[in-house]
């Protein structure tokens, strides 16, 4: 399998705002602010690979995976995202890329269906199924978002390694398995971001970053006040990455972020609110997109590349 010409070349060239076909490759169907592209640089030699929904693009030691599922071909919805996630674990373990250091998830109505049947909450529990059957032992980082429309298509995107990383927690935050029950059953399974190194240099993936401390949304209904919020969580992160890294980590150039917003009127306001709030070096793209709970009006994730 070789990918569309104009994704070739590249181990992943994200693209919001259009409509996936089925051999592309990390395109995501987000209205978008900007047209924008983000492209991931190869290490070393590329392969390609088709299995079972999943097309893949590997280099060296990386490799991007995109798995597309039909809500229609499974009994519901948690059952769609227990096998995407069965998927996952599988082509982990059998692809030589068994380190996944980053998932990335988009389905529509994401809080539809009230109390544990929303639908977030569908996707969790299947997600956790499929992992207490298998699993690494570190949790990835990870992005969860709802895209605006009626697609039945569950997207699941995977960063995976050769050699492992290690995944962060946030002590702003709870770490996700811990949150108490009133936010499910089944509780969000990521870190809250992973620091991996490799012969390309070091990265550091952050997850998709919401205005929450502790376990509870803060600033219901204000836009601004989230931001602020999210970078304070962000720096809380960058600390500790620093930590681990045994050297300091800032918003050096190189770092990528990318801003979900629930509103699609405001995405305008967020770019502006996310430029007085992050330093100007930072990159960033802003899309459309619905965050897991409905007070959260904005979340943020990134890359820094080291
Ligand atoms: C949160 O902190 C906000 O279920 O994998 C962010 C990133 C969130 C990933 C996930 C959920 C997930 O709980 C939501």
């Amino acid at each position: 399998m070789a990918p569309p010409r104009e994704q070739r070349g590249v181990l992943a060239q994200w693209r919001f705002g259009l409509k996936p076909r089925e051999e592309d490759h990390c395109t995501v169907d987000l209205p978008v602010f900007e047209d924008c592209a983000e492209v991931w640089r190869p290490h070393g030699r590329l392969r390609y690979g088709k299995l079972g929904g999943a097309g893949f693009i590997a280099d060296d030691e990386l490799m991007m995976a995109d798995l597309k599922l039909s809500e229609y071909d499974f009994d519901d919805f948690s059952t769609t995202s227990e096998e995407a996630y069965r998927r996952l674990t599988d082509y982990a373990r059998a692809s030589g890329y068994p380190f996944v250091l980053r998932v990335w998830n988009y389905f529509s109505r994401i809080n539809e269906g009230d109390g544990d049947d929303e639908r977030y909450r569908q996707f969790c529990s299947g997600r956790q199924r499929a992992l207490e059957r298998d699993w690494f032992d570190e949790d990835p980082a990870a992005t969860v978002i709802g895209r605006p429309g009626q697609s039945s298509r569950l997207q699941v995107i995977w960063l995976a390694s050769k050699r492992p990383g290690r995944c962060l927690d946030n002590p702003r935050q709870v770490t996700p398995k811990r949150y108490p029950r009133e936010y499910g059953i089944n509780p969000p399974r990521f870190s809250r971001a992973m620091y991996w190194e490799g012969a390309r240099g070091e990265l550091l993936l952050i997850s998709g970053t919401a205005s929450l401390v502790g376990h509870e949304s803060v600033h219901d209904g204000d836009l601004a006040a989230q931001v602020a919020e999210i970078r304070r969580n962000i720096d809380s992160l960058l600390i500790q990455a620093g930590d681990v890294r045994g050297r300091s980590i800032g918003y050096q150039t190189g770092a990528v972020f990318r801003v979900y917003v629930r509103d699609g009127d405001r995405l305008a306001e967020a770019a502006v609110l996310f430029r007085q709030n992050f330093p100007d070096q930072v990159q960033f793209l802003v899309v459309e997109g619905e965050v897991c709970r409905r007070e959260l009006m904005i979340e943020v994730e990134g890359v820094i590349q080291l």
